[in-house]
């Protein structure tokens, strides 16, 4: 669909820690623009993170990615899917367990969505070092629709020792919209 307009901001987080992580989330990232609906903007570093909520498992690696797309808020979860089964991620795992990849929608425009099978904005964001770390790289006055405050002040309020967040790759460069 080469004329149809990508009027939506949204953010992404992205993450896998099972196999080769960052090319897990590299592929994830390529998978995202094949449907000529989602152009990429800009990406975060990548980075080493330790598991939070379920905590028995390896290290991520997590990044965040601000695209435009042409997608509803149902519709770009259901192409999140897709990408994540094709991927190899098995839909029965573990909830917060070890997964090859994760896309989840952190910010949809300003939307607040509350639907059994959406959430938005993403219901746990503003606790996570390794969602915060990122987007902050992108863009640190990016707002939180509804708590009212900055992903920079929401990072810096957060008091946890535990949850480690590591750079490990820059960002990757991108053209007209997609990895280069
Ligand atoms: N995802 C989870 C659960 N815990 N921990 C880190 N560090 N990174 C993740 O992406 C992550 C997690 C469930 O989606
Ligand atoms: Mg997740
Ligand atoms: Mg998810």
């Amino acid at each position: 669909m080469a004329h149809m307009s990508l009027d939506h901001r949204v953010y992404l987080s992205v993450g896998s820690n099972l196999g080769d992580k960052l090319d897990n989330c590299l592929k994830g990232l390529a998978a995202l623009t094949d449907s000529g609906e989602t152009m990429l903007r800009r990406v975060s570093r990548f980075y080493r993170t330790s598991p939070v909520d379920y905590t028995d498992q390896d290290w991520f690696v997590n990044a965040a990615v601000e695209i435009d797309t042409g997608l509803s808020p149902e519709a770009l979860l259901a192409e999140l899917l897709a990408i994540q089964k094709r991927m190899g991620r098995k839909a029965d795992a573990i909830r917060f367990g070890p997964r090859v990849l994760d896309l989840d929608i952190l910010l949809y425009d300003d939307r607040v969505i509350q639907s059994k099978h959406l959430i938005l904005p993403h219901p746990r964001m503003h606790k996570r070092a390794f969602v915060l770390q990122p987007i902050c790289d992108i863009d640190p006055t990016i707002m939180h629709p509804v708590l009212g405050t900055t992903m920079g002040a929401l990072l810096s309020a957060l008091d946890d020792e535990d949850q480690k967040v590591y750079p490990l790759a820059d960002p990757p460069t991108l053209d007209q919209g997609r990895l280069s």
